[in-house]
């Protein structure tokens, strides 16, 4: 039986199952944000992860993997289909990325996700110690604050948001937004990613639920003779674990390789880059268009610049995304058919997932990144790339619609929606002299390594502490 004194709470637990040829089975640990977010700090602390092992009915029981005890939650069939690409992946993400897709409300999907947040609440308040803390990331787990704070009324609960959480006119859709916002309320902290994040979801507890806001803390209900508790919103924006990305940035075989990808595309004068998980919230299709529109009206050339599009594979049954993907292989097979050369190509479109040697090669050998999405609750692409730059070199365009575009204000701002715009951004860009890639550059870097994931771990528990203490 595992107990913790620090439990995390995902949906899903930062390793994937391998099977070997042999049968025998062993772990490896997954890509993702959050992952990369939560490593270093679980590691160092021997916390306990409670999270779905990533395989439909899989019965597990509690394990080890590099220094994480790890709690497994089963998911039958059904509940992957309803609870996860069902509310989580086409009801809630859709629409608390301001209905760039059309969020699909169905009841089943619902009663799901009660199920399932249930389920989590259950194994996270068995794995946690006496007066201990529990970390909940997510919007697949909004409920379990309140669930777990049921089960457990001794220990301090935490949730993270890490996605955007949208204005209330939106918000309101919701045909269970009270249930959401009572199940969220459960935490004594919960974080978003930016300052407006925060500002909606007290807007919605005050005009849904009527409770008292004041700043950032909402007085909420706490049993039947008028008491309360206080439980603060506000805003902890995430970053990386800046470490691997210097070290890879700085070893001579990654260099190598970095230098290899630009002979590969036959030495442009320019590489521009997108990465991203397939989704229609990554402005994939608005970055295309813009860099298409540029190539045929002749202010750049295929023999002079490349994009490099690596679209990693995401949330394939759901239909929005099948879609998406048919629509952005169709304007890149245009781009290309219309442009390419025999000894060069106009976008060199990767949907594949890569190691992450092969993305940090891909960060040096880009000469501009385009980060262009619709709607981001942060985006670490951002900053890795910002990472990597040593040399102070390289130049970002950066929606202001992502959680990042609060902190990196050197970053070329762009408005993807706004076509003309977003081109003459990437002209910007592609022309920037050295000396001023270089200023901004250098500020971007400032920024991105002094405050780096252990900054935000560390003082989303100490604000945690500080409710506690209180
Ligand atoms: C959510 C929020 C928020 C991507 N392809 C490959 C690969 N990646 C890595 C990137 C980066 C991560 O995945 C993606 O993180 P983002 O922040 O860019 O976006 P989401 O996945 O949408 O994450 C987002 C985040 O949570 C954290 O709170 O910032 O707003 O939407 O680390 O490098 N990594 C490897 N191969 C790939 O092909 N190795």
């Amino acid at each position: 039986m595992t107990v913790a004194e620090f439990v995390v709470v995902a949906n899903r637990l930062p390793v994937d199952r391998i099977v070997g040829p042999d049968g025998e089975e062993s772990w490896r640990t997954s890509p993702g944000g959050l992952v990369a977010a939560l490593e270093p700090m679980m590691q160092s602390m021997h916390g306990a992860w409670v999270g779905w092992p990533g395989q439909a009915d899989l019965e597990l029981e509690p394990f080890e993997a590099d220094g994480i005890q790890l709690v497994p939650v089963p998911l039958s069939e059904q509940e992957v289909a309803d609870y996860y690409e069902g509310f989580s992946n086409d009801t809630i993400w859709p629409l608390y990325h301001d209905v760039i897709a059309p969020p699909q409300y169905h009841r089943e999907w619902w009663d799901a996700y009660v199920t399932v947040n249930r389920r989590f609440a259950q194994a996270a308040a068995a794995a946690a110690a006496p007066d201990g803390t529990v970390w909940v990331h997510d919007y697949q787990l909004q409920l379990v604050p309140q669930m777990v704070r049921e089960l457990r009324p001794d220990v301090t609960i935490g949730y993270f948001h890490h996605i955007p959480f949208p204005a209330h006119g939106l918000y309101a859709q919701l045909p269970w937004r009270d249930h959401v916002l009572r199940g969220l309320l459960g935490a004594d902290v919960i974080g978003f990613q930016r300052v407006q994040d925060a500002t909606y979801f007290l807007t919605a507890v005050r005009r849904r639920l009527r409770y008292e806001v004041k700043g950032p803390t909402v007085a909420v209900p706490a049993g039947e003779d008028g008491a309360v508790r206080t439980a603060v919103a506000r805003a902890f924006p995430i970053s990386i674990d800046t470490a691997p990305y210097l070290e890879l940035a700085a070893r001579p075989d990654v260099r190598a390789r970095a230098a290899e990808i630009r002979a590969s595309l036959g030495n442009p004068s320019r590489i521009l880059l997108g990465v991203d998980r397939l989704d229609y919230t990554k402005g994939i299709g608005h970055r295309i268009k813009a860099y298409g529109e540029l190539l045929a009206e002749g202010r750049l050339h295929v023999e002079d610049v490349t994009l490099v599009q690596v679209a990693s594979p995401s949330r394939e049954r759901v239909d929005a995304y099948v879609h998406l993907r048919d629509e952005i292989e169709l304007a890149v097979g245009r781009i290309n058919g219309d442009t390419d050369t025999m000894g060069h190509t106009a976008i060199r479109y990767l949907h594949q997932g890569y190691p992450r040697e092969e993305m940090v090669a891909l960060y040096l050998a880009a000469d501009v990144m385009l980060v262009t999405a619709l709607r981001d609750g942060m985006n670490l692409v951002a900053k890795e790339y910002i990472a990597t730059r040593a040399d102070n070199r390289g130049v970002l365009v950066l929606s202001e619609f992502t959680g990042a575009a609060d902190e990196l204000r050197q970053a070329v701002r762009v408005n993807p929606h706004d076509i003309e715009g977003l081109k003459d951004a990437i002209m910007t860009a592609v022309e920037m002299p050295a000396a001023e890639q270089g200023r901004r550059m250098r500020a971007l870097r400032r920024r991105v390594l002094e405050n780096d994931v252990n900054t935000w771990s560390s003082s989303f528990l100490a604000a945690l502490a500080d409710v506690r203490e209180r």
